[in-house]
């Protein structure tokens, strides 16, 4: 993995406290929903049904409708359980092109799943509101300075080239989170725009996963606020034998747990279902 290289000083982060797309979403009081549009051919879940762009479109739309407070678009699977095909940058973007600049017109801040610095500028030209790096500022190292040069709010997120049954995954996130965050400060990115994300099934067994879902208050000790992204993945099977489009009730149940824990935001496939249940947890709480 291709450390960012940020010798030199720090420079002043450069954007105001409280001024992005993020800190309005947070001020709101209940967890914003993140609903995910993969325009790919070969992602996990949801692989080759919205790569042609009026069904991507319809969907994106059809999810803020059920409640979505952010739409989360990529064009590249990560595949957190291997296999998915490296594409070129051009061909990202071939597949975002026509599709980008509706989204952005949908009234919800929209975020852009790419972990190339290129790619992310791009998308950013053309209005997109947050940056999703699923190698956390770690793989490009333009990346950061970008961010800090836009003032956009990043969502970092923890990941590994393959799990290791035999380490401290919480351990392991920690040390990850302290690298980026130290890659960001360097380049000048303002706390205030980045989002941890301990990466479920990155490069993570069942059980890690689980963990980091359990013990994610610890995470909190970072003082930002924290992205989980259960929905449909591998973990859910391994409790409970499933296909990807048959875990909703595993993902809400890990999606209700990391709220409980301290989860600021969640990333889902199945966004009336999660806006639901987040709704009735917050009703029942509120009723205590
Ligand atoms: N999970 C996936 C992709 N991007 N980004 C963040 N911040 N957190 C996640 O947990 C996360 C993510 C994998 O899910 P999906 O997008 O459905 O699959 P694929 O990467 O195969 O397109």
């Amino acid at each position: 993995m291709a450390l960012a290289n940020t010798i030199g000083d720090r420079p002043k982060a450069r954007q105001k406290p409280g001024s992005n797309a993020l800190s309005t979403l947070l001020a709101r009081g209940r967890p914003p929903v993140m609903g995910v549009l993969n325009i790919t051919p070969d992602s996990f879940s949801d692989g080759g049904r919205f790569l042609d762009p009026p069904a991507a479109i319809a969907h994106a739309r059809a999810m803020t409708q059920q409640g979505a407070d952010i739409l989360d678009v990529g064009a590249e699977s990560t595949r957190p359980y291997g296999g998915a095909m490296p594409l070129p940058a051009e061909g990202e973007k071939a597949r975002l092109a026509s599709v980008l600049p509706e989204l952005v017109k949908l009234g919800v801040p929209v975020s852009i799943d790419t972990m190339k610095a290129g790619i992310a500028a791009w998308a950013l030209d053309l209005g997109v509101a947050i940056v999703n790096d699923v190698w956390g500022l770690q793989r490009d190292a333009a990346m950061a300075p970008l961010i800090a040069e836009r003032g956009a709010p990043v969502i970092v997120m923890h990941n590994r080239e393959a799990a290791d049954p035999a380490i401290d995954i919480v351990a392991d996130v920690h040390a990850f989170f302290e690298r980026s965050l130290e890659i960001a400060a360097r380049a000048g990115i303002a706390r205030d725009c980045i989002v941890l994300d301990p990466g479920i099934g990155f490069g993570k067994t069942a059980e890690q996963s689980m963990a980091c879902i359990a013990r994610l208050g610890e995470f909190k000790r970072h003082g930002l606020p924290l992205l989980v992204g259960a929905s449909r993945k591998r973990f859910i099977s391994a409790v409970a034998p499933s296909p990807p489009d048959q875990r909703i009730g595993g993902s809400l149940a890990a999606h209700l747990a990391a709220v409980e824990n301290g989860a600021a935001i969640v990333r889902v496939h199945d966004v009336a279902e999660t806006v639901q249940a987040l709704r009735v947890a917050a009703a029942i709480e509120a009723a205590r």
